[in-house]
């Protein structure tokens, strides 16, 4: 038995590299088809497979996950550079505490990278990340048009599989295409191959750097995965809160409008910022709002 991690998956076939870095196109066993998808492959699964005599696979069985992405699905993703520019477009500090969300959420380790450092003075981009240094985030600050930054990317993507996320035009293609020239194109030829055009039927790949590691070409995450978290759950997604959290007068505070507030009290003197918690406030009412709809 061999054993592999699934760097692609379409129409039935799965496409699993080996430890010596050879790929495989193999078929699923028919026991783990008919296992209620639970086990079904899926890009980033670590595999057992039998080699046939024809060089291609058969998969016997999938590793259990460490953890899951959906929309698109991807397994065993350890990290997410969440990607902003440092201009064009302006840093959404919205957006951004929904991405750091969805990925304490998914339990990933988290850098935020700060692209476009080339459009900004140095002291001025890094002073945008520093409240979220404060918190204890990892950053990278980066130009993908001058390469600031790179060497240290490369660094951190070094043996871990990762994945970008962020909005669009904040430099995600421009930044992969700079780590190592040529790595996006991979995916490109694919859709051409099999006629479809790359903005229909997305096929996740895992792309591997020369220096070790692999990044997974999909967004990340979108912003609905949000629906599926409980108000109560919202405060452990905040780092800088876990200090205050159990420490409320009333067992079920919400940390909105009741009395005895430990995390109010912590925004009082200023070791939560009014900006986090005023988007804590705004995602536990849409939370709250998408559980009202659902009837709860
Ligand atoms: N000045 C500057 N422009 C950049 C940088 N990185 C990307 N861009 C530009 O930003 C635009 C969007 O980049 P792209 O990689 O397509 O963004 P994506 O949507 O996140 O993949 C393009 O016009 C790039 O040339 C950078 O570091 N500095
Ligand atoms: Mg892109
Ligand atoms: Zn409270």
């Amino acid at each position: 038995m061999n054993s592999g991690i699934v760097i692609k998956a379409y129409s039935g076939f799965y496409y699993v590299k080996d430890e010596l870095g050879v790929i495989f196109q193999c078929k699923l066993r028919g026991r783990l088809k008919r296992d209620k998808n639970k086990n079904t492959a899926i890009p980033g699964d670590r595999v057992q497979f039998e080699e046939l005599s024809d060089g291609s696979g058969v998969i016997e069985e999938v590793i259990p996950r460490t953890t899951l992405l959906t929309r698109p699905a991807v397994a065993n993703v350890e990290q997410v550079i969440i990607t902003f520019a440092a201009q064009k477009p302006d840093l959404n500090y919205k957006l951004l505490d929904q991405f750091l969300i969805m990925a304490e959420a998914s339990e990933l380790h988290i850098v935020i990278c700060l692209n476009k450092m080339d459009l900004v003075d140095e002291s001025a981009g890094r002073a945008f990340l520093k409240l979220y240094e404060n918190i204890g985030y990892p950053t990278i600050y980066c130009s993908a048009k001058t390469s600031y930054g790179i060497k240290e990317m490369q660094n951190l993507l070094h043996d871990k599989i990762s994945v970008f996320a962020g909005a669009s035009g904040v430099g995600k293609s421009a930044l992969l295409n700079a780590i190592q020239p040529g790595l996006k194109l991979q995916t490109g030829e694919v859709s051409k191959k099999i006629k479809r055009g790359t903005h229909t039927t997305r096929h996740v790949e895992l792309l591997q750097l020369h220096g070790g590691g692999m990044v997974a070409d999909t967004p990340g995450f979108s912003y609905f995965e949000m629906e599926t978290l409980a108000p109560e759950e919202l405060p452990y997604l905040f780092p800088e809160m876990s200090e205050g959290i159990g420490c409320c007068r009333y067992q079920d505070c919400t940390h909105d409008h009741e009395p005895g507030c430990a995390i109010k009290e912590m925004v009082n003197k200023g070791a939560i910022t009014e900006n986090r918690y005023e988007n804590y406030i705004i995602f536990l009412k849409e939370i709250q709002e998408k559980e009202r709809e659902r009837g709860y």
